[in-house]
């Protein structure tokens, strides 16, 4: 039996693995920050100019190739260096640009302006990890992939799903309280890292011997992931970011846990070193 072409593309369609792609949106993640929030409408606006342009230059493009075929009798229009058109095809690119151009600078401007923040995070990375600091609240910890090192490279284990966050979770994650200016400053203890949450607007590069800064302010509380975002070493992809953004009663609450887990280990090393045998 001869299968129509209808039916070849009907079982070619069937066959894609499109439950695998149900987790993977078309569009950059949603914006949750002042900043992403600004990348997110540029790259809207700068897609729907890039649509009409293409619509515009290929419209005429197939409209002259159609209306003035040769079959026709079509004789080409000889208009060999034609000041008006020169400056026209000159001055359009040079506006649209301008048109891109102006609220994108203003965004890099905005993204950059660290001043007067409420609290401030140093980011120090490492081969491979992240090391926070709140410089205003006193909690200082390290956070570490949590993706068991079984689960990498394979998306089965024990015969059930891997887990959601998969290479996207750490042990301790930034917590940060919501609608509130976070100034990072970011540096690197060996190689060149970068901390981006998509997310937040934030991705900044960590250099060693530099201190560099970026800002983000959640709007509304939830979890935001990233990752390393520089070729960092054999572990790059195991770096991952995950900022959640609470209330600031609930970030009141978390400092305070912080703070006696890290009384508690002070004193249990006080103890170690006083004592080695009570190790
Ligand atoms: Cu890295």
């Amino acid at each position: 039996m001869k299968k129509t072409l209808r039916q070849i593309a009907g079982t070619a369609l069937s066959s894609l693995p499109i439950l695998a792609l149900a987790n993977y949106d078309v569009n950059i993640p949603a914006p949750h920050s002042p900043i992403s929030d600004q990348i997110y409408g540029l790259h809207m606006e700068i897609l729907w100019v890039c649509l009409a342009i293409f619509v515009v230059v290929f419209g005429v493009m197939f409209y002259s190739v159609f209306a003035h075929r040769k079959s026709k009798g079509a004789v080409a229009a000889h208009f060999h260096e034609n000041t008006t058109i020169e400056i026209i095809w000159t001055l359009i690119p040079f506006l649209i640009l301008g048109f891109m151009a102006w609220p994108a600078t203003q965004t890099v401007l905005a993204m950059k302006d660290a001043s007067n923040p409420d609290m401030t995070i140093k980011v120090t990375a490492y081969q491979w990890m992240w090391q926070y600091e709140y410089l205003n609240d006193g909690v200082k910890f390290y956070s570490v992939l949590s993706t068991p090192r079984d689960q990498i490279g394979s998306t089965e284990q024990h015969g059930k799903p891997t887990n959601e966050h998969y290479l996207l979770e750490t042990d301790n994650n930034v917590v940060v309280p919501v609608g509130k200016k976070i100034r990072l400053l970011i540096t690197a203890n060996d190689v060149i890292h970068g901390w981006y949450v998509p997310q937040l607007g934030v991705n900044q590069y960590g250099i060693p011997g530099f201190i560099k800064d970026s800002w983000f302010k959640a709007n509304e509380p939830g979890v935001f992931r990233g990752q390393c975002s520089q070729i960092c070493g054999k572990e790059h992809g195991y770096m991952p970011i995950v900022v959640e953004a609470k209330s600031a009663e609930d970030y009141a609450v978390w400092v305070k846990e912080q703070k006696a887990k890290q009384a508690a280990a002070e004193s249990h090393d006080k103890v170690s070193l006083a004592d080695p045998v009570a190790r």
